[in-house]
């Protein structure tokens, strides 16, 4: 179907498909730098650990920083629009010797920025609690030894500089954002504890002066890791409870719940309580496995209640991170299925939808809710994409198979 003919069938009920491209148009995504090379950062060759794992050996992984800045730049031009890059702290650019976690700083990013500059786009940060040897006994913040926790605490702080620094430079908010591995493979005997220091490391964080204008914190939940079945610190309510006091925002990620819990239920209360909410946009296949998100229900759920609520309201940030395919594949194709749910969301007469749950007409609900899936949204993404100048079918993927063999598979 024609665009013009698809842009009548949706004005039909009542939906503007030239808003949707450009409601679309305006939302950023923060890509994860993370897919290019498996979680494994600049700082040693060893892969994610503690805590972090990916499985898969696929070739042709960056494994220098010109290397990642190229990958992604190719894999942000098969993306239609504008989007953002997540550092973490591990991908920091050291001139000789490697500076430790709590000795970070603003150098060590300035290329990133300066990339960045060139790009137009913002850029994202993390500080990194994993993939070192300070991380004792499976905790940074909460750890026994106050000497553990200072240096993991200082790393904190110094991310925050280095977040504030990118925040400002770039004129675009940075959102830090606060994962920490934390917690025990069998029951511990004490559950208080543990995240009575993790309260108080983060407050000394926190504590910092930093530029609310340019840095905004998060602190993300989780239920489990391999490792770590029996206790998270930062559990869910933990989190809500910190951020709720504190006054940051808490960061939900659809692979850190019950598998059988659904997240997108989750958006609506964080939305009144904090105003704002942050994303990681993930999948998890049986655990918190990191697959790159495919256009299924959750995803779906998910883009309808950012939709509804809001997209400005929202910062979202894709998480996953499969090293057994082409890495660059792997971004480009969550990218887009990330902005295919958005417009179906966005293509969705959410009001009219709304009217009939209100008059208790729940079977015309559930027809047109059904009915409505069927519209065709691949005529208004073919225009979205045209209006971008990126492919909008698997063209795209010829140009990765290419990319892929000339650059990818000679490193
Ligand atoms: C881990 C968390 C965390 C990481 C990244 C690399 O379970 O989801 O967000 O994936 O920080
Ligand atoms: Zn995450």
């Amino acid at each position: 179907m024609s665009y013009s003919q698809a842009k009548k069938k949706y004005a039909k009920i009542g939906v503007d498909t030239d808003k949707a491209i450009a409601a679309l148009s305006a939302i950023p995504v923060s890509m994860h730098c993370w897919q290019g090379d498996d979680v494994t950062g600049f700082e040693s060759v060893g892969g994610a650990s503690n805590g972090i794992q990916t499985t898969g050996n696929y070739p042709g992984k960056a494994t220098t920083p010109a290397e990642l800045m190229a990958d992604v730049e190719f894999a942000m031009s098969l993306i239609p629009g504008k989007h953002r890059l997540n550092l973490h702290a591990c991908y920091g650019i050291h001139e000789g010797s490697v500076a430790d976690r709590d000795k970070l700083g603003i150098k060590h990013f300035k290329p990133w920025v300066e990339w960045a500059k060139r790009l137009g786009i913002g850029l994202d940060f993390n500080p990194t609690f994993f993939s070192h040897a300070n991380v004792v006994d499976g905790l940074t913040l909460a750890a026994t030894d106050p000497k553990i926790r200072e240096f993991w605490v200082k790393h904190g702080i110094q991310c925050l500089k280095i977040a504030e620094y990118m925040g400002k430079e770039l004129k675009s908010p940075c959102t830090i954002n606060f994962w920490a591995p934390d917690g025990f493979k069998d029951d511990p005997s004490d559950r208080l504890g543990p995240r009575q220091r993790m309260a108080d490391s983060l407050d000394k964080i926190f504590k910092t002066k930093y530029d609310k204008k340019a840095v905004v914190p998060t602190l993300e939940s989780k239920l489990f890791g391999i490792g770590v079945e029996s206790y998270t610190v930062n559990s869910h309510e933990f989190v809500m409870g910190y951020a709720q006091s504190r006054k940051i925002l808490a960061l939900l990620d659809m692979g850190h719940f019950h598998l059988t819990e659904n997240v997108a239920d989750k958006i609506s209360s964080f939305l009144m309580f904090f105003g704002k909410v942050a994303f990681h946009i993930s999948r998890p296949v049986r655990w918190d496995s990191d697959h790159v998100i495919r256009q299924n229900d959750d995803l779906a759920a998910a883009a309808r209640e950012i939709v509804k609520m809001g997209p400005e309201n929202f910062i979202i940030a894709l998480d996953y991170f499969d090293a057994s395919i082409c890495r660059v594949a792997a971004w480009v194709l969550g990218m887009r299925n990330m902005q295919k749910e958005l417009l179906k969301a966005m293509l969705t007469p959410n009001a009219k939808l709304k009217a009939l749950q209100d008059s208790g007409d729940f079977t015309a609900q559930l027809v047109l809710q059904e009915e409505y899936k069927n519209y065709p949204f691949e005529s208004v993404w073919g225009e979205f994409c045209k209006r971008h100048g990126v492919a909008a079918g698997e063209e795209w993927f010829a140009s990765v198979k290419k990319y892929e063999k000339e650059v990818l598979l000679k490193r």
